[in-house]
This record gives structure tokens, sequence and C-alpha cells, in this order.
């Protein structure tokens, strides 16, 4: 059974790396497909759950946890991420700020549906945007501070700004496949153009990941009697400009350190009924 400070990852391996930072140590592994690690971190129970990827999966997480863990619900996403900022490096991480949602819209592409349309181009975009859900701030500067002490230290760049949830790895996520009409050539530049009008700040966007959009989105939902606090970082594992990737014994690391700040700050911050 979960307790109520939970990190919640992407992959099983990044799981187990940051439960062994834990004592009395439980597996169990759902028919949902999620594995949850229930122990202890400086003296207080603490979950770290393999919830798989996407915003569908994120969707099941949060409501089925908080279906079985009475009281406020404290969770850190920890994940990875392409870094699509000019600030932001391979091998650095990202605390997420705000997140906002890009979708593809279907309907774009419905004049293919009878065959008779080839390869036409779209003329208007066949993405959209959603509105920028924040992350709970108090959380956030813990993170980011538990973040900058433990990973800081090896030199490891913290930054901070707003992420991007796509629904897809692909499409959505500007990755151009000429087997499939996508029309996602120039999204990443208007993904920066759209979030960087809407926030005044040019350089806005620093992370595109899967999930954390959906996290901060239904924390904001959630009932008063029932509160979720909730914020996200991500290691960037991938410079979509430069195309440059982290080695897996960089990526390891930054699970296991950055893994202990998650842990850090999730144990650290005071809540009320709790
Ligand atoms: C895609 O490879 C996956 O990696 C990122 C994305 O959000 C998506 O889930 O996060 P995780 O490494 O936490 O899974
Ligand atoms: N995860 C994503 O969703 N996108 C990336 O580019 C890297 C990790």
């Amino acid at each position: 059974m979960a307790g109520n400070l939970i990190v919640n990852v992407g992959s099983l391996g990044r799981a187990e790396i940051i439960s062994t930072l834990l004592t009395d140590v439980m597996r169990i592994t759902s028919s949902r497909g999620f594995t949850t690690f229930t122990g202890t971190f400086k003296g207080k129970k603490v979950s770290v759950v393999a919830i798989g990827m996407g915003v569908a999966m994120m969707d099941f997480f949060v409501r089925e946890t908080r279906a079985v863990v009475s009281g406020p619900l404290v969770t850190i996403r920890y994940g990875t991420c392409g870094g699509v900022s000019t600030l932001p490096s391979a091998g650095s991480v990202v605390v997420v700020e705000r997140s906002g949602l890009l979708t593809r819209d279907p309907d774009a592409f419905a004049h293919l549906y009878d065959g008779s349309a080839g390869g036409a181009e779209l003329t208007t975009s066949a993405y959209r945007w959603s509105a920028l859900a924040p992350a709970d701030a108090a959380l956030t500067d813990r993170l980011e501070a538990c973040l900058k002490d433990s990973l800081g230290r090896d030199g490891v760049s913290i930054g901070r700004g707003v992420n991007v949830t796509a629904d897809s790895f692909y499409g959505s996520q500007g990755r151009v496949d000429h087997k499939f009409l996508d029309a996602n050539a120039t999204l990443i530049d208007e993904t920066r153009a759209h979030y960087g009008k809407t926030t005044g700040q040019e350089d806005a966007i620093h992370s595109m990941e899967m999930e954390a959009f959906q996290l901060l989105h239904l924390a904001k939902c959630a009932t008063p009697d029932h509160p979720i606090i909730a914020a996200a970082a991500a290691i960037v594992v991938a410079d979509r400009a430069t195309s440059t990737v982290i080695d897996d014994a960089t990526l390891k690391s930054l699970e296991l350190n950055g893994g202990r700040a998650v842990l850090e700050a999730l144990t650290s911050i005071e809540v009320p009924g709790l």
C-alpha cells in the first residue's frame, strides 16, 4: 500500500534505483502494470511508483492512488525529457514551474480518411496548446533547493521553467517521420512561439515529456477535502536542437542523486494534516 509521500517515475529501472535509498522496502506490482516500492526515508514512509508512459497512465496513477490513500497526497514526478530551450542541455535537470498540454487535432487529418486527398498539405496547425497548469509553489521551491544541493555540487545545471507535455513521443513532439503525415516540421518553433506569447517570456519552454501536465492539472482539480500537492522535475536526456544525448552512466547517476534530492524534498516539506 502506497504512503502519502510518493515519487512517481516512468521506468521501472528508475524506481528500482531510487528505492535503494529506502529502508525496509516492500515491492508490489499491480495488474495495471504499476510497480510500487514502499519503505522509509529519514523516518518517514515513502513510496516510489513506476507508472509507465503517457497522460493516460498518469491519470490512472493519480486517481487510483487518491482512492486508496487518506489525507493529503504529496507527489513529485521525476521523469526524463527532451530539452527544447536554448538554456538547458542534455545532462541538466529541469524543475517544472508550470506545464501545458500539447495535443494533436485528429480532425485536421480527416480529409485523408476517404483516400482521395493523397498527401495534401494542411493549411492550419494540426496541434493545440492548453493553458499552463502550475506546480505547487512551496514544494517546487523545496525540490529546486534539494536538487541544487544534491546535484549542483557535481556541476549539474538545474533549470526552472515551463514544461510541455505532449500526447505522443513522435508527432506531437515534432519528430518528423516521412512514413506518416504529421504536419509537424515547425511544431517545436510554433510551441516556443505560442508559450512565448502567453507567458511574455521569449525562452519560456525548457522541456518536453509526456505526463507532468496531467499530474499538475489533476492536483488543481482535487477537491479541498482530498488535497493533492504536486511538483515535477525531469532529467534532460536529449537536446532536441543539437541531438546530443546523455550516456547510460550519466543517466543512472542523475536518477540516483536526483532521486535522493526528490526524497529529501518530499520528506522535508511541512504539510498540514500529515
Ligand atoms: C518517453 O521515452 C518517456 O520518457 C519520459 C516521457 O515523459 C515518457 O514517459 O519520462 P520517463 O522517463 O519518466 O518515462
Ligand atoms: N521523453 C520524451 O517524452 N521526450 C524526449 O525527447 C525525451 C524523453
